[in-house]
């Protein structure tokens, strides 16, 4: 690469690290996302979801209020209900809190990402990128793994967190 144009990739690179180090850093590494995993979606299924577990070692509490992600057309959190004999998903619009010196969990059946919208398949044994922001750290860039099709659980861990009900649809 010519010496002018690695000049310029590496101031860009410089102003995104210090863009990124505004204030997030300190935040940031007292944020751990533990295990982010989703399941393979059939070629009709336009929605899935995204578990994970976030871990706070920080004395303040922090807030995931937004997700990003180029794998489908929205992305939000969202909650499972009981309704009846069903459950059912609803967006969580106050965000999901995550305490100080706790963890919030985010699994099928609970609270979750929802991807709405794919633009493509998630196959399993595969990874995706997302973005999670929190109110606090800001942006945090994670790597999601695609697990079998109805797993309950990521690979390699144990417990089980109940089910993303069969009649459960995306909230509208
Ligand atoms: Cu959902």
């Amino acid at each position: 690469m010519p010496l002018f144009r690695k000049f310029t990739a590496i101031v860009f690179l410089a102003l995104l690290a210090g863009s990124a180090a505004q204030a997030d850093n300190d935040v940031q590494g007292e944020l751990t996302i533990v295990h982010p995993w989703s399941r393979a979606t059939a070629p009709s299924q336009k929605a899935g979801g995204v578990f994970l577990k976030i871990q706070n070692a920080g004395d303040q509490p922090d807030r995931l209020i937004a997700i990003e992600s180029e794998m489908a057309d929205v992305a939000s959190l969202h909650t499972t209900i009981r309704d009846g004999d069903v459950m059912k998903m609803r967006p969580v619009k106050e965000g999901i809190i995550v305490p100080a010196k706790g963890e919030a969990e985010l699994a099928p059946g609970g609270q979750h990402i929802m991807l709405i919208g794919l633009r493509e398949r998630l196959v399993k044994q595969t990874t995706f990128p997302l973005t999670l922001i929190f109110e606090r750290a800001g942006r945090v860039e994670i790597v999601a793994s695609v697990e079998a099709a109805g797993a309950r659980a990521p690979s390699g861990a144990v417990g089980d967190h109940g089910q993303h009900g069969a009649a459960a649809g995306p909230a509208k």
